[in-house]
């Protein structure tokens, strides 16, 4: 009972925060036919409908899982947040709300990265190191991407630095530790998993450094495509990556 009161107070608390987000701003409506402030407004709902998604199944579900599921719930929580802010950037300003999804991805990507320790140690006993080479690989990736992006350091430079910082990542989770642990020891579900997790990494991901290359390397683009096309790989690499973990939880503990 008490945890269900616990879950309760944090979507309430989520609706309370946009509400007083939009009270604080100069409410200006989403215009008919802004697509791109369509695509914020959805993926903000998604994004809140899923943080409740699994909030409830990690009470459900419980045990070992219940870290990976919370997790899954905080980065769409944290994401929620950001898009309700975002979106109204986008829609009095007609800006790209870029500062934000740094700070959205500096939160949010070590999350996603915890999840490929956290999925293992659900099954078997995985050492820290695998924790920290991930984080790490993740600060490299995203600080210069954000100096390079702002105007701290050569965008060209950025780049480069937080393009090794991703080969790190996948290096890793490839071909390091953690695969390892994966292809070794997990059970069938986990295994799925963790293949459909690294995947989304590589293919998702590549959707945010193949953005930041059209954007400041190659001339430029239209930054409002570049929003619907960031705001539809959210979906993929935040929410259905939380669904991934949520499919090994489910299968894990179906009674097999
Ligand atoms: C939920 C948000 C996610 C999963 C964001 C991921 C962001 C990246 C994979 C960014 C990658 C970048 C590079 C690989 C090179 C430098 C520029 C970045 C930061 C856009």
């Amino acid at each position: 009972m008490k945890k269900y009161l616990i879950a309760c107070f944090s979507i309430a608390g989520l609706f309370a925060g946009q509400t007083a987000l939009a009270a604080s701003g100069d409410t200006t409506m989403l215009q008919s036919g802004d697509f791109v402030g369509y695509s914020f407004w959805l993926i903000s709902m998604a994004l809140a409908a899923s943080t409740v998604f699994f909030l409830m199944e990690s009470l459900r579900i419980g045990g070992k899982w219940a870290t990976s599921l919370t997790v899954s719930a905080l980065v769409t929580f944290i994401a929620a947040f950001h898009y309700f802010y975002m979106r109204e950037v986008w829609v009095s300003t007609g800006n790209t709300p870029t500062d934000f999804r740094y700070i959205d991805w500096l939160l949010t990507v070590p999350l996603l990265m915890i999840e490929f320790y956290l999925i293992l140690s659900a099954i078997t006993k995985v050492s820290g190191s695998v924790f920290w080479k991930l984080l790490i690989g993740t600060l490299v990736m995203l600080v210069p991407g954000y100096m390079g992006e702002a105007g701290y350091l050569n965008a060209t430079v950025g780049f480069v630095i937080g393009m090794i910082g991703w080969a790190y990542i996948l290096f890793e989770i490839f071909a390091g530790e953690a695969s390892r642990v994966a292809a070794n020891e997990a059970t069938p579900a986990v295994q799925k998993s963790y293949n459909l997790m690294k995947w989304t990494v590589t293919i998702g991901w590549a959707i945010y450094p193949i953005g930041y290359f059209l954007g400041y390397l190659a001339g430029g683009t239209d930054m409002g495509t570049l929003n619907i096309v960031y705001n539809l790989a959210d979906v993929l690499n935040k929410i259905a990556f939380g669904l991934f973990i949520w499919y090994a939880a489910n299968e894990d503990t179906s009674g097999s």
